[in-house]
């Protein structure tokens, strides 16, 4: 299966809530195509269609209320007798602006975010008729050019053991994610050691310790309730002497409060710049799409606690909410590391920009 394909297929499963509201936007405004005009006098008028109390007409554009006439328009006859029919267009007007406005901020999208890609959208097209398609073209550029410059797989430095710090909130997917990371550096060759971080529940270390298994890689683990500090350190020490190229660092989610938390972080950090100054080489921050805007407070609240350098959006399959993704790229500018699209070992995808505005958007492409 290609990359898009499972992509398209994982991400949003139940259906890109974003590409179904384009649709009946466009159909819920369209207009006959100019080129077939509906005929004046022959044909009675469809059924007068009782109009939406429209809030602020658009002049100079008429009013987008044309009812479709099956007789005319659609392609015309020779249309219909190719079975190619022409979509139905809506003049991009403030109505239909709004009202895209409106859908990206129900996709996640945030306001500030979608008021941007709205106005970039519509610079030298505002008048213009577009189609569902040519909207979902448009917008996936647009989304795309925003992600792009984020779209940056883990960096890898020459330093060894290369340390990452794995930041988040209780159930974001830290430990999940964490073995999905050490099974693809695995299979890239390289020698990976992953430390049990959360020493808070027992069934924390057993959770990472079956992740550890199907990765084929090491988990080192302390006894609950002891200092995660002095479990990095010793894991520092361990993956100096075994060469590995990868020390993972597991952390906890939950703790009692934002301050103890904090500590915790600077401790763990201040242990393994004694073995290493440049270490920790990347805190990631793992975040759940599923919770959509809070996700912003959270890069927020993590970016005080730790020196986050990059995120992974976790739980992408199966949620309408993925536009907050593009308000992340928007507002932060972090670099997004790898995408988790389902619970399994192979589901963390690199982040690619078109692929995802594409997904998001439900528009058409994507690479063989
Ligand atoms: N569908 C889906 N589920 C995911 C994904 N990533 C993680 N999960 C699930 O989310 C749940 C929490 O994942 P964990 O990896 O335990 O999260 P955590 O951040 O380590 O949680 P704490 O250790 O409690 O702080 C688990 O049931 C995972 O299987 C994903 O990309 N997609
Ligand atoms: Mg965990």
């Amino acid at each position: 299966m290609s990359f898009f394909k499972k992509l398209k297929d994982r991400m949003f499963k139940s259906s890109s809530r974003l590409g179904e509201g384009l649709e009946a936007l466009v159909e819920e405004g369209a207009e006959t195509p100019p080129a077939a005009p509906a005929p004046v006098a022959e044909t009675p008028p469809p059924p007068a269609r009782i109009p939406e109390p429209a809030p602020a007409p658009a002049p100079p554009h008429p009013p987008a209320q044309v009812e479709e006439d099956p007789a005319a328009g659609r392609g015309g006859m020779l249309g219909r007798l190719f079975g190619r029919e022409e979509a139905p267009r809506r003049v991009l007007d403030d109505a239909m602006l709004e009202s895209l406005e409106e859908l990206l901020i129900q996709a996640d999208m945030g306001v500030d975010t979608a008021l941007r890609v709205t106005a970039n959208l519509a610079e030298g097209r505002f008048g213009k008729r577009l189609s569902v398609e040519e909207i979902r073209q448009l917008l996936a550029d647009e989304i795309a050019r925003i992600m792009e410059p984020v779209a940056r797989p883990l960096p890898l430095y020459p330093s060894r053991p290369q340390v990452v710090l794995v930041v988040g909130v209780n159930g974001s997917g830290k430990t999940t994610t964490i073995g999905k990371l050490a099974s693809q550096f695995r299979a890239a060759g390289k020698k990976v050691v992953i430390a049990a971080g959360d020493t808070f529940r027992a069934a924390a270390v057993e959770q990472l310790q079956v992740w550890g298994e199907r990765a084929g890689v090491p988990v080192l683990t302390a006894p609950e309730g002891s200092d995660p500090a002095s479990l990095a350190f010793d894991a520092m020490t361990k993956a100096q002497e075994e060469g590995a190229d990868l020390l993972m660092i597991d952390t906890a989610g939950r703790l009692q409060n934002r301050a103890d938390l904090m500590e915790e972080l600077a401790k763990i950090v201040r242990v393994i710049r004694k073995k290493d100054p440049s270490a920790p080489h990347n805190t990631v921050l793992v975040l759940d799409a599923t919770t959509g805007q809070n996700a912003l407070s959270q890069v927020e609240t993590f970016r005080k606690l730790a020196d986050v350098t990059g995120l992974v959006m976790t739980k992408l399959d199966g949620t309408a909410r993925g536009g907050v993704l593009v308000a992340l790229a928007d507002r932060f500018g972090l670099p997004i590391h790898a995408i988790g699209v389902g619970e399994q070992i192979d589901d963390l995808q690199p982040f690619d920009p078109e692929d995802f505005a594409r997904a998001l958007t439900g528009a058409a492409g994507g690479r063989a």
